[in-house]
């Protein structure tokens, strides 16, 4: 039998090995990517329940705020009652700056019917609104309040009406939303016409206009976010004065920023001034970033990008911490860090860089929001990154973190995205749904409730949500100037109403639209069964580790559990052309030209004629093509406009320069928390022009600061001799020259020296060149910047405490390794033959060389 059987065996085999191959292969991968996709991706079916569920929790909300509330503003969910403005409480403007009789939830959510293509449900608000609604009233409101709310809601719905592509015309209608959305702009106006400057008052009487004594403060989202409502109010029934006033409220606060570009958080409308000077992208500036690009998308104007292009460098720039994760509220003068917190309103702010076409800083940014929410089940009004907890414990079922989700997946069809959007309704439905609706939290530790549904709920956090799973939704396919306004009413403008564009316009924001994505599809060879690349990326554990958010949600990628911290190219570079020689001073050229202005501005730009002496500030651009220059010594080169390089010694200089060698200094330190996940940072530094270059890692050393010589410009004493010795000495830049900190810290022993910078930019420490003869530098020296150096002695100081309370016996520790990239300049030539300067291997846009003066 044997016999007989084996080769019976055998052929099948063969016949297996011959023609099942391929079939086998095929189930494991099949398999393979169902166990993936299970835990990566998400099924057609799942999408479509949560897309079911989101529905549901829109009607769950307003059919009981019509059942219970209905005509009054709001509905109090709890007591299943309805809530209008607040008689008793003039001053109660945490109630009376929104609610002011005017149905608002019904008027807030009418073109949430449209997202669910509920065109009964759409009609019957309609009708409503019409029957129901007058802005007539004896109320004070916030200006911007109405005008997101109401205003912008009444747009939506009647352009959604009048437009026959959409199907949602409405027998007998006469344009009642649009005369109501009249009314209530007239009834807005009052606010700019009492100011001098033209940014309006925060609040009005719908009646009476802008009370006696109203305060003369309002912050900078509230004048800031008007122009979308306002101009198409304008557009529509031809009555410039609403574009007129928002635009020039527009002006009054952007022609009020500083030298950084920065605008703060309060003004006074009639004198300018800034009264809060605290700049950033959450509450009391948020929008105010977010209407400039809409403005432009919608209206087609180029202006509105170039102020957004200018203001979001200088977010990248100032706001924006070194990791990339955060933004911060810093000094609108300095750039110095003003708070430790971050809020819920600036969850909004990945979702506007996903439309600047910013992706990358798009995901980081909402990776830190994720992991808060992660945390707490919810997203607490602020969070303090320092301390890595609550800082303002209230939710009010706010939309921002779920309309950067939405946004973050139509541009990258993650997966991962869906996810969040799945945990973040199961923890609405979990933790906010009650009987009559859905009520906000009002503590995110303890999840207690608040007697409160806010109308953003309806018209915002439903409506992402539902467009997130809905992912066949029409509007997801508009292919059209229209925005979601910051109330999220879809907008959108025909052309008939569009300006004719004015061709003085500067030339190169309209060449060179940042528009387009810079996002890069993953290489399916590399992510074979991952359907989730955010899940993937090397540095996501990072934000993670930011918030202290203990659990792993995201798999694991380095055994050794250490987080990636992510590095960049500079935001900005300082060039110094201190070192250029003047070979061409006896040039034909310049011949009789030496009284010549060294910079000459005109309407295009600036133009240099001779170079030695110049700084100029490099940044890069907001669309990732390299970098511009933005300033020539205290000259501002404005988007748009050149700077015209007119000495041919560039040329020469350029190739020749290396721009100064960075270092990374790694500092090891003991957290507490987590010793294990995060126990270094790296911090980028400039490494001195003299003294040893680096190369390769140096020996880690301990790093030790002298409390009684901070600037290390004395002679250090015996005892101040023995903590030196054989370690790195950090130093406070200022007091004295680098050269006399560095021969000190030699002289007692230190085997390398680190500066701390009070700039927020990396610059090369430099020595007067008779000082370089005649002394030996024989450590190395590195500069960190200011923010670096505040992290650095932030994590000193604690050391220090963990020392004497026996929590750590180890000093911090830190290596100085080479920076795997060498910053070079050089120059190439682009397609069109012109010669280009580079540095770091992009090119620098804004430069036009001209060198050949004589005409030859
Ligand atoms: C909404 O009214 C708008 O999104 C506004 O821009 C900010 N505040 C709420 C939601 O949080």
């Amino acid at each position: 039998m044997q016999p007989l059987n084996r080769p019976s065996h055998k052929r099948a085999f063969h016949y297996i090995s011959l023609y099942n191959f391929a079939y086998i292969i095929f189930w494991i991968i099949f398999m393979l990517s169902v166990v993936v996709n299970k835990v990566n991706g998400m099924s057609e079916q799942r999408s479509n329940d949560l897309k079911s569920q989101a529905k549901d929790m829109f009607y769950h909300a307003f059919n009981n705020y019509m059942k219970y509330a209905f005509p009054d503003d709001e509905l109090n969910p709890l007591q299943c009652t309805g809530r209008g403005s607040d008689k008793n409480d003039p001053h109660n403007t945490i109630i009376n700056d929104v609610l002011g009789d005017y149905s608002l939830t019904l008027v807030d959510c009418l073109d949430t019917f449209v997202v669910f293509n509920d065109r009964k449900g759409f009609e019957k608000a309609v009708r409503d609104v019409i029957k129901y609604v007058s802005f007539d009233q004896d109320n004070k409101v916030q200006v911007f309040e109405v005008n997101i709310r109401a205003l912008g809601a009444l747009l939506s719905a009647h352009l959604f009406i009048t437009d026959p592509r959409f199907g949602y015309s409405i027998k007998g209608y006469n344009n009642e939303l649009l005369k109501l959305a009249h009314d209530l702009g007239k009834r807005l106006l009052p606010a700019f016409q009492k100011s001098k400057t033209g940014i309006p008052y925060a609040r009005v009487n719908l009646k009476y206009g802008v009370p006696i004594n109203e305060t003369h403060e309002t912050c900078t989202a509230a004048a800031g976010t008007l122009i979308i409502e306002f101009g198409v109010l304008s557009r529509l029934t031809n009555d410039t004065r609403f574009e007129d006033a928002a635009k020039k409220a527009l002006f009054g606060l952007w022609n009020r920023r500083t030298d950084l570009n920065l605008l703060g958080n309060v003004i006074n409308v009639q004198t300018g001034q800034w009264i809060h000077t605290a700049s950033s992208t959450g509450a009391g500036i948020d929008s105010f970033y977010e209407y400039l690009l809409k403005a432009y998308v919608l209206f087609g104007e180029t202006e509105y990008l170039d102020m957004f292009n200018e203001a979001y460098n200088s977010v990248l720039r100032y706001v924006k911490d070194e990791t990339g994760y955060l933004y911060r509220n810093v000094n609108m003068m300095n750039g110095g860090l003003m708070s430790n917190w971050v809020d819920s309103l600036s969850a909004y702010f990945p979702g506007l860089q996903v439309l600047a076409g910013d992706l990358d800083n798009a995901i980081k940014s909402h990776l830190l929001y994720y992991n808060i929410w992660k945390k707490y089940n919810a997203m607490p009004e602020r969070f303090n990154f320092h301390l890595r907890n609550v800082e303002l414990a209230t939710y009010p079922l706010r939309p921002e973190f779920i309309e950067s989700t939405y946004f973050l997946y139509r541009a990258t069809r993650d997966p991962f995205y869906l996810q969040v959007g799945e945990m973040v309704l199961k923890d609405l439905e979990y933790y906010a749904r009650v009987n009559c609706g859905f009520a906000s939290i009002k503590d995110v530790l303890t999840k207690s409730l608040d007697e409160r549904m806010e109308s953003f709920l309806l018209s915002e956090t439903f409506k992402y949500l539902y467009l997130l799973f809905d992912t066949e939704n029409k509007i997801n396919s508009m292919d059209d100037n229209f925005i979601f306004t910051t109330e999220a009413h879809l907008i959108f403008l025909p052309q008939k109403y569009l300006k004719k564009h004015s061709k003085i316009r500067p030339s190169m924001s309209g060449a060179e639209r940042s528009f387009c994505s810079i996002y890069e599809k993953p290489s399916p060879s590399k992510h074979l069964f991952t359907t989730s690349v955010i899940t993937s990326r090397s540095d996501a554990d990072f934000a993670r580790e930011l918030v202290g958010f203990e659990e792993r949600t995201l798999p694991l990628l380095d055994p050794k559990g250490i987080c990636e911290v992510p590095k960049s190219d500079p935001q900005v570079i300082e060039v110094s052309f201190g070192g250029l020689q003047e070979s061409h001073e006896d040039d034909l050229i310049y011949q009789g030209q030496e009284q010549q202005q060294q910079i000459i501005k005109y309407v295009d730009g600036l133009i240099a004629n001779r170079l030695k002496g110049l700084k100029l500030e490099l940044t890069k651009r907001v669309d990732k093509k390299g970098y511009d220059v933005t300033k020539v010594d205290n000259y501002r080169v404005f988007p748009g406009q050149t700077f015209e390089i007119r000495d041919p010694a560039v040329k020469d200089f350029w190739v020749k320069q290396q721009t100064y060698q960075t270092s990374v200094l790694r500092v090891y330190f003991y957290n507490e928390n987590n010793y294990n996940a995060y126990n270094y940072a790296d911090y980028i530094a400039a490494v001195a022009s003299f003294g040893p270059k680096i190369t390769g890692e140096l020996p880690i050393r301990t790093l030790v600061s002298v409390s009684s010589s901070l600037y290390g410009c004395v002679d250090y004493n015996i005892e101040e001799t023995k903590l030196i010795e054989g370690n790195i000495i950090f130093v406070k830049r200022g007091n004295c020259t680098f050269v006399d900190k560095v021969l000190k810290a030699q002289q007692a022993g230190a085997k390398g020296i680190v500066i701390w910078s009070n700039e927020n930019y990396l610059f090369q420490p430099a020595s007067a060149a008779e000082k370089n003869d005649i002394w030996k530098f024989e450590i190395p020296c590195v500069l960190i910047t200011y923010e670096n150096g505040v992290e650095l002695s932030r994590i000193l100081e604690e050391n220090e405490k963990y020392i004497q309370e026996g929590k750590n016996s180890s000093n911090i520790k830190v290596k100085i390794l080479s920076h795997e990239r060498e910053p070079t300049t050089n120059i190439k030539t682009n397609e069109n033959n012109e010669l280009l300067l580079t540095i770091y291997g992009h090119a620098i846009r804004n430069i036009r060389l001209n060198l050949n003066l004589n005409g030859n």
